[in-house]
């Protein structure tokens, strides 16, 4: 019996719940994953207990030796992992990073475009009810109507109109590729920063299977926890020459004491994304995506934009004239477990949706790959075009748990 479960049953009996929640259901909300078993041992480390505002070598409380140590390891991994002249690896979550971000760039009410978080951006992309939408002008640029997709052209249009200071590009619901390159020149041609949130695609760049941002973008955030597999945090990389200025941001300007133990999980996690094997987890995750993505329209789903390229694909459920949230809850009672999302140009609203956002990272962390995406596509596609099926969905959770339980799931039932 383990520590906790003596000393605190009822807190332990919810965790023991959660992970057999996460063995038996089938993990397709695009943001999620498994981090591994060293990765939650180093975040569930002492160093908890350690406070150490400041950065290594200038703390403001003693006993900073072993946090130093860690915490330059974990900014020369990820500097080597990325390429990138600079790290922080303090913010505590992504939207932390990009709060630190425009603080390190730009005064309140500065003009900033982001793509609108209907569309696929993110809520600190410029939100009205984020801090982003209430402290910057943010102008929102749009998907194009037709091919679902960014259109270059109209992004430099609007810029040359509104002539942003910043220009972020990186989304949470785009399941294309993105031009680092192109946003770069309509960047340099304005005059704007170009600052890339790759918290979706950290994983994909990291393992080469996405073009990477860090060579283009002046400052690049991300979130460690998603396609990365790390533990729950933030980091920002920068070209030096914004080094200083984002360091300020998020200590003293955003945050206070770092957490050393997330700090902990991003070396480990990095640690494991330098390797090989890594690599050819990132090629798999896009892999699986196509895979997916093609027997999904075979079965009569229409795919936003038509594809994907990367790890996610939004489901236009008016395909099968449902809702998102319909559809949702109806995979949730199967055992597959998604997320509603709007699509493009949506009408209904974004807590309903008409989209369903599905990604392969955290299956392909189980280790499955063509045959596998091919058979939960047949599951999904049976229960969206049955979603008031109890048969259906009843049949489909059992047959999800049967096949789930069988593929290993890092840092629970594999723990290395
Ligand atoms: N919640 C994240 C996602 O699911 O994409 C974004 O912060």
């Amino acid at each position: 019996m383990s520590v906790l479960a003596r000393r605190d049953p009822a807190v332990a009996a919810i965790i023991e719940s959660e992970k057999v929640r996460q063995v038996e259901t089938l993990e397709m909300i695009a943001s999620e994953n498994y981090a591994s078993a060293g990765v939650l041992e180093a975040t569930g480390s002492v160093f908890t207990n350690k406070y150490a505002e400041g950065y290594p070598g200038k703390r403001y409380y003693a006993g900073n030796v072993h946090s130093d140590e860690l915490e330059n390891l974990a900014i020369d991994r990820a500097k080597e992992l990325f390429g990138a002249e600079h790290a922080n690896v303090q913010p505590t979550s992504g939207a932390e990073a990009n709060m630190a971000v425009y603080l390190a760039t730009i005064e309140p009410g500065a003009t900033v475009m982001g793509l609108s978080l209907d569309q696929g951006g993110h809520l600190t992309h410029g939100s009205p009810v984020n801090f982003s939408g209430r402290f910057y002008n943010f102008v929102p640029y749009t998907v194009d109507r037709e091919s679902e997709q960014i259109d270059l052209a109209a992004v430099r249009t609007l810029a040359l109109e509104c002539r942003p200071k910043v220009i972020v590009s990186g989304y949470t619901a785009y399941p294309r590729a993105i031009d680092f390159a192109g946003f770069a020149e309509v960047a340099k041609e304005v005059g704007a920063i170009l600052m890339t949130d790759m918290s979706h695609i950290a994983g994909l760049v990291a393992g080469g299977a996405h073009a990477s941002p860090v060579p283009y973008a002046d400052i690049v955030s991300t979130t460690t926890h998603k396609t990365l597999r790390g533990p729950r945090g933030g980091m920002i990389l920068s070209k030096l020459e914004h080094a200083e200025a984002i360091d300020k941001a998020v200590f003293p300007g955003t945050q206070g004491g770092p957490h050393l133990h997330s700090i902990a999980g991003k070396a480990v996690c990095f640690g494991e994304a330098l390797t090989p094997e890594f690599k050819a987890y990132a090629a798999k995750i896009v892999a699986n995506a196509t895979v997916l993505a093609e027997a999904l329209q075979a079965g009569g789903l229409r795919l936003v934009s038509g594809g994907t390229d990367n790890h996610l694909i939004l489901v236009d459920c008016n395909s099968v004239n449902i809702s998102g949230l319909k559809a949702q809850n109806a995979l949730q009672g199967s055992g597959i477990i998604t997320n509603k999302n709007t699509i493009p140009y949506d009408t209904r609203s974004p807590f309903v949706g008409s989209g369903l956002r599905l990604g392969t990272p955290a299956l392909t962390s189980r280790g499955m790959g063509a045959d596998e995406m091919k058979r939960v596509a047949a599951w999904i596609c049976g229960v969206l075009q049955d979603p008031d099926g109890d048969g259906v969905r009843e049949r489909t959770r059992q047959e999800v748990a049967e096949f789930a339980r069988a593929y290993p799931v890092p840092g629970i039932t594999d723990a290395e």
